[in-house]
């Protein structure tokens, strides 16, 4: 980072402190409630995805283990969701939150299941639990899929020259924009919605200097190790921000509405875009410097751009924090 930068990133870092008390989001989907930050997933995954999920998301699988909590979980719900308690064992009738406090030593009133609930030992496979609408208790099978709610206490929030608590955004100064390449694979509108989260997009490509930017961000990661750690094949391209569709006239455009070129995209690769089996109308980007299309319904890895400027509450940083960029 050059000095300019390092200067830019403290009256960042002062500015956010001088926020004024103002909460600042750590996830632009996440709603601010009483003692935390709160997010209702409506999809349904086991309670061992659902605790993946919350840790990727920076939070944990909530629990009613306040009554602040439990009121504002009670709001978000419209059906049984599982709760961050679970059996450390199958042999056992002691339940812990995720945080590893024991339920019967909970200080929380709720905490407590139903008469019966904690009777039933024959069964191995029931060693998680659900919430009900009134906010009851009940074992429940891990692995039968339930919506859940994500949560994170209040914290605070000291943010790098990306605007972000997360080091994976690197900020290149021949665009004045951050990247980040995620290595945990999404399909095209999953990924988006990710980059929409953290404050940004999937990448749109500006010119040849962002192009070479990007090519800067796959360094980062060489293909090898990149295998290592994730044993998916397809380490050569990433997927941007352009795509093609009905609504384009079948032309290729930005996530933003532009006609590729018009946008700056470099070309597509030799023998490309192929539309394999007949199903490719989604947009990667090659390790090369050049483009790709692909199935959009294929879980790949994927490259957001973010403004600096913009924190994670996609609201813009008050004026005295702004960066400028170039
Ligand atoms: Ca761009
Ligand atoms: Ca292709």
């Amino acid at each position: 980072m050059s000095s300019k930068m390092e200067i830019l990133a403290l009256i960042l870092i002062i500015g956010v402190s001088n926020l004024d008390g103002a909460a600042l989001d750590f996830r632009c989907d996440y709603t601010h409630n009483g003692s935390g930050w709160f997010k209702y997933h409506s999809e349904s995954l086991t309670w061992h995805d659902a605790r993946r999920l919350c840790l990727s998301e920076g939070g944990v699988l909530a629990s009613p283990e306040t009554d602040d909590i439990k009121a504002t979980m009670m709001s978000h719900i419209e059906t049984v969701i599982f709760v961050g308690y679970y059996a450390q064992t199958v042999q056992t009738t002691r339940y812990y939150s995720v945080d590893g406090t024991e339920i019967e030593n909970s200080s929380c009133k709720y905490a407590k299941f139903g008469d019966d609930s904690l009777n039933n030992t024959s069964s191995v496979t029931e060693s998680c639990v659900s919430m009900d609408l009134t906010g009851k208790l009940s074992m429940a099978s891990c692995k039968e899929p339930r919506p859940f709610i994500c949560y994170r206490a209040d914290i605070t929030v000291t943010v790098n020259d990306c605007g972000t608590t997360d080091p994976e955004y690197h900020y290149k100064e021949q665009t004045g924009k951050c990247y980040k390449l995620h290595t945990k694979r999404q399909a095209f509108a999953e990924a988006r919605s990710t980059c929409q989260a953290e404050g940004g997009d999937l990448t749109v490509i500006n010119g040849p200097n962002e192009t070479k930017a990007l090519q800067e961000i796959y360094d980062l990661y060489p293909e090898d190790q990149l295998f290592k750690s994730t044993g998916y094949v397809h380490t050569d391209f990433a997927i941007v921000g352009f795509l093609q569709s009905e609504k384009s006239g079948w032309n290729w455009v930005s996530v933003d509405g532009q006609p590729i070129k018009d946008a700056g995209f470099p070309d597509f690769a030799e023998h490309q875009p192929d539309n394999s089996n007949n199903n490719e109308h989604c947009g990667a980007l090659f390790r090369k410097g050049n483009l790709n299309d692909v199935n959009c319904d294929t879980r790949y890895y994927f490259i957001c751009e973010k403004n600096p400027e913009y924190t994670t509450n996609c609201s813009k940083m008050p004026k005295t924090a702004s960066i400028s960029a170039q």
